[in-house]
């Protein structure tokens, strides 16, 4: 390797100069813009966990009314990018919002992509341009860039989910930006997820236009994808259990930034994820165990809780039952690695 000169090796006048001109020598900054081999990492190893967030969640109910919120959200912010950058991989934002009974997040939308993933709480609704999707424990919802998108709670007790946007990707890009609307005018019922896209492979042959952009499925049950890593489970009896989240008519991600899966540990199983380029985001749903990476000290977690992990590293997953499988929602920016040739 060559040993690049330094700033320091430059006449301070010739530097003042630079700077004058808004022009940086790229030598003495060469190796940390381009590091031998392995990136650099920001994205620090990290467990939000969701008893200690609860209680400022709902302290925040109580403190900062709807009215003054539009989304009452805590942001799970990964320090290793700074706190106020609100980031907890270079792409991915997270949150932790809160819905008090009878209260509703007013029509807006965005240019980011969005995801929910319930985390407690019944009785709750997004409408989603038109469609209203109910927000049952484990479910993924989409609201795919530019859609109209509203919470709604006719439950009892908090309601509590989990946003994944890629905030910070279209935010760097300067193109994040959002209008509020009147609320959404829906005669629907129900979501997609309950006739047109409720089982795979089958399609209503009345009245259906598919919809080849954005996934026209918005709704992914916990239940299907639980029940469909068990039937996997009883196929495979080694190697990882893992599904991806896709468009159904593409089968391609659900948004062209960042992908979402789901894992199950068998019980008692020991899961050594295959190395890959991209950070990642875990969201325990059942059960207990620990993340360790690249041979570190293995982080615990519980249900509920949320894990970042950086890219370029071996990651264990361990499930701590003997008797249980446990299971965790995943966001990665493999689509993006993929788009641009990194990954
Ligand atoms: O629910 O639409 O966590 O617009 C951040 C921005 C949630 C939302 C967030 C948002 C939303």
């Amino acid at each position: 390797m060559l040993s690049l000169g330094t700033l320091e090796e430059l006449p301070q006048a010739y530097r003042d100069n630079l700077t004058d001109l808004n022009l940086v020598p790229l030598w003495p900054s060469m190796r940390a813009v381009l590091p031998y081999k392995v990136p650099t990492r920001k994205t620090q190893t990290l467990n939000w966990r969701y008893q200690n967030v609860r209680p400022l969640l709902l302290e925040a109910g109580e403190l900062t009314p709807m009215e003054k919120a539009e989304r009452r959200v805590l942001v799970l912010a990964n320090p290793g990018h700074g706190l106020e950058n609100m980031q907890a991989t270079p792409s991915i934002y997270l949150g932790l919002q809160l819905i008090l009974p009878g209260e509703t997040a007013p029509n807006h939308r965005h240019t980011p992509n969005a995801v929910r993933i319930i985390v407690e709480g019944e009785g709750a609704y997004t409408t989603v341009a038109g469609e209203p999707c109910r927000m049952e424990r484990g479910d993924l919802i989409l609201t795919p860039s530019g859609k109209w998108h509203e919470h709604h709670h006719e439950g009892q007790g908090p309601i509590v989910w989990l946003d994944v946007l890629d905030l910070p990707l279209i935010y760097q890009l300067e193109s994040s930006w959002a209008i509020e609307g009147q609320n959404q005018q829906t005669t629907l019922s129900r979501d997609k997820s309950f006739a047109e896209y409720s089982a795979a492979g089958v399609v209503p042959n009345i009245n259906f236009e598919r919809a080849p952009s954005d996934s026209p499925q918005l709704r992914y049950p916990w239940t299907k994808t639980r029940a469909c890593l068990l039937e996997m489970a009883e196929h495979y009896s080694t190697g990882v259990l893992r599904i991806s989240y896709v468009n159904p008519e593409t089968g391609g991600s659900v948004f062209p930034s960042l992908g979402f899966g789901a894992i199950m540990l068998r019980a008692g199983e020991r899961c050594v994820l295959p190395k890959r380029t991209t950070p990642c985001v875990f969201h325990a749903v059942e059960g207990s165990g620990s993340l360790s990476v690249d041979g570190g000290e293995p982080l615990s977690w519980v249900e509920k809780d949320t894990l970042s992990s950086p890219g370029y590293s071996d990651i264990v997953l361990v499930n701590d039952s003997k008797t249980e499988p446990a299971f965790l929602i995943t966001a990665d920016e493999e689509p993006l690695h993929q788009h641009l040739g990194v990954y």
